[in-house]
């Protein structure tokens, strides 16, 4: 059994138990839906709800991670920073104490003196998490403490998660927005070469009880390390399948290659690519909120591609997900270099994988981890190739990025 991953996977449910904690306990909740008014901010009030919920979750992962293997909680990375500074110039640091009154006693702090609210996250702070993944028991694979990193986006998709919404009908199977489209990533990553190696995506909000009204949670995982490639899809019953298109040739009759394939994409998405993708794709073209979330419908076999050319999707976005499309064949890409290559005529021998271990730049702040030429996410190798290149050349010329 992978060690590692299974504590992953821990902290992930952990993570997405305090999601819909925020979500279907009162006290918290009203924080959650609360726009304070600059003029009705406490002083002491440190920080909206939503900022403190996401540092919290990562502070989990940290601790949990730590806990169990002494040393990595040093090498978890993600967006959030858990010190806050109110605007009285007190600082203050949010992290897991040892016992769940010390957590409420300090979130009380930061929460402006909010008792049940405090108490209610500190209780989900430190329960314990038990669950078990048949397939993942049989998993012997372990990858070398002293070079990894991990990168952790606590609540990907925000938007989404403070806006709530319940009932919105997928369409194909896609969710254009709403609580299925949120996401928690924790993704796995060598020092040394950069290289994603394992990867879990839990999705807290993935099916509604329609008696209970209480959401179900849905995880998956993925590892690819040293040859092995193994992923929780693959045990599931009826799904899994490296690629449904794997054993199609591209029909000679659409010679276009339209509609062949299906993409998704973000409606930040530019309008050339736009063009390009349903040139390429007509009306097998997704949107959807969330870049984990897209990734995932990559993974689920929902869509072929996650096309997105902005630079506005982060390592902790891209990490986990990156992992389980290698263990299933596939990958994700910078598309800006895909591009380039193909403009300089150049087949694409050496793939311009994106990597986890390196800054931009001259970049600050967070752009230090943006994935700064888009990406590219696939399942299949051989029809990223034709995909391409039908992409490519229904970009207009005066416009092939960068
Ligand atoms: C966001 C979130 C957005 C996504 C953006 C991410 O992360 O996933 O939905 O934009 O790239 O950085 P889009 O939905 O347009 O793809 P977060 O919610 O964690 O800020
Ligand atoms: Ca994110």
């Amino acid at each position: 059994m992978s060690e590692i991953l299974l504590e992953l996977l821990r902290a992930s449910e952990k993570a997405a138990c305090i999601a819909r904690a925020c979500r279907q306990e009162e006290a918290l909740f009203q924080l959650l839906i609360e726009e304070k008014k600059d003029d009705e901010k406490n002083k002491k009030f440190l920080t909206d709800f939503k900022t403190l919920a996401d540092v919290l979750v990562q502070e989990v992962i940290k601790h949990d991670l730590g806990k169990k293997f002494p040393g990595l909680e040093k090498n978890v990375r993600g967006e959030e920073t858990n010190e806050f500074t109110n605007e009285l110039g007190e600082k203050i640091i949010v992290n897991v104490c040892p016992t769940e009154e010390e957590t409420a006693s300090l979130l009380q702090k930061v929460l402006d003196n909010n008792q049940a609210a405090a108490k209610s996250l500190a209780r989900a702070v430190h329960q314990e998490v038990s669950l078990t993944d048949v397939a993942l028991d049989a998993v012997i694979v372990s990858v070398p403490l002293d070079n990894i990193a991990v990168w952790v986006d606590p609540i990907d998709s925000t938007y989404q998660y403070i806006k709530g919404s319940g009932d919105i009908q997928p369409e194909k199977g896609i969710y254009p927005k709403g609580l299925q489209c949120v996401t928690v990533l924790i993704g796995v990553f060598l020092l040394d070469t950069g290289h994603p190696v394992m990867g879990v995506i839990n999705q807290p909000f993935a099916i509604k009880d329609p008696l209970t009204l209480r959401w179900k949670g849905q995880w998956y995982w993925g590892l690819s390390y040293m040859g092995s490639n193994i992923c929780s899809l693959q045990f599931s019953a009826g799904d899994g399948k490296p690629d449904s298109k794997a054993d199609r040739d591209l029909p000679q009759s659409t010679v276009s290659g339209k509609n062949f394939y299906a993409a998704v994409t973000s409606s930040a998405e530019t309008k050339d690519v736009l063009g390009a993708l349903s040139m390429v794709c007509g009306e097998n073209l997704h949107f959807a909120a969330g870049a984990g979330y897209k990734c995932l419908c990559v993974i689920q076999d929902l869509v072929d591609f996650y096309v997105f050319s902005e630079d506005t999707t982060f390592k902790w976005d891209s990490c986990a997900p990156h992992a389980i499309l290698k263990s299933l064949g596939g990958g994700m890409l910078d598309l800006s270099e895909c591009i380039k290559s193909a403009n300089q005529n150049r087949k694409l021998c050496v793939r311009p994988h994106l990597l986890y271990n390196s800054e931009v730049h001259g970049a600050k702040g967070a752009d230090r981890w943006a994935n700064k030429g888009g990406l590219v996410a696939y399942r299949s190798e051989q029809h990223l190739e034709w995909f391409m290149d039908l992409f490519i050349k229904n970009l207009s010329s005066s416009n092939k990025l960068h």
